[in-house]
């Protein structure tokens, strides 16, 4: 297991739930803490060098962990369920940017808010299909380029569409790819989910990704979620991939992510030697 922390560019809004932005001081900072990877919150392909990138990690002995895509809709107002086939065509483009951009680093592009939602007037089923016909032409783009998409459940009051982690796994079988799986984010299951250990266990063979946060989003140990429980979780399913924090910059960045990596670089130390969670 490797730990990774969220970061953006500089202009990213507040919704971006990243500590850090501004890639060159995040990606220092995260390696003076102790992290083992960075994951890429972004709107578009563009806002990062690929070349620039690649030097930047090897420089700080980094991986990037992850691409992951909320801005795409909270920026650029871009959903795989919009009515406007126009707006689903470009949705398209930015992703499949990402997509490319991802082959190269991390191999995994989550789907967060870009989902879309169910809106009024239109017919649920043609929400549902939109959004499996989109995942679809996702996935066989992302497949030869050996990228995984990632369903990330979010929690009803951000989103009224694949709230937990069984709706999440319930579409996935709709979809019907193998390179889609899910990204579950433990600050959402507190909320969705009926436990969020024997929740993640249970699920373990479909997850490629975890997103920790505590139970308010600040830094794990800030709430009151027991991460013993979410590590133990993981546990029982073998899991072997990144967890990364995407939590609210509080009280100041520097503190918050701090916070996060003497919470939880301990925990992960812990759990790579086989310790026990209870
Ligand atoms: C993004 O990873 C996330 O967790 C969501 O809260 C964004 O709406
Ligand atoms: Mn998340």
């Amino acid at each position: 297991m490797k730990l990774s922390v969220a970061i953006a560019g500089k202009d990213a809004p507040d919704n971006a739930f990243v500590v850090w932005r501004g890639f060159e001081e995040s990606t220092r900072k995260a390696a003076e803490l102790g992290f083992h990877g960075i994951e890429l919150a972004l709107k578009e392909a563009s806002e990062v060098d690929p070349t620039r990138l690649a030097a930047l990690l090897s420089e700080h002995g980094l991986e990037a962990s992850c691409v992951t895509t909320g801005q795409v809709c909270a920026v650029l107002g871009l959903y795989f369920t919009h009515p406007d086939s126009s707006v689903r065509a470009r949705t398209l483009e930015v992703f499949k940017e990402l997509i490319n951009l991802a082959s190269d680093f991390g191999q995994l592009v989550n789907i967060g808010r870009a989902r879309g939602w169910y809106a009024e007037g239109q017919p649920r089923e043609e929400t549902e299909q939109l959004f499996i016909d989109t995942c679809r032409t996702l996935c066989d783009y992302a497949a030869p380029r050996n990228v995984t998409i990632m369903i990330e459940p979010v929690n009803r009051y951000e989103i009224n569409f694949i709230n937990s982690v069984v709706e999440g796994a319930e579409l996935l079988d709709r979809v019907e790819r193998d390179n889609l799986g899910l990204m579950p984010d433990v600050f959402h299951m507190n909320i969705e989910d009926i436990g969020i250990g024997k929740t993640l266990a249970a699920y373990i063979d479909r997850i490629n990704y975890v997103h920790l946060a505590d139970s308010n989003r600040l830094a794990p140990g800030q709430g009151h979620l027991d991460f013993d429980d979410v590590f133990a979780g993981l546990r029982r399913g073998n899991y072997d991939g990144w967890v990364s924090i995407e939590i609210l910059p509080k009280p100041d960045p520097e503190s918050a992510a701090e916070q996060a990596a003497r919470t939880l670089l301990p925990m992960v130390e812990r759990y790579n030697r086989g310790d026990d969670f209870t």
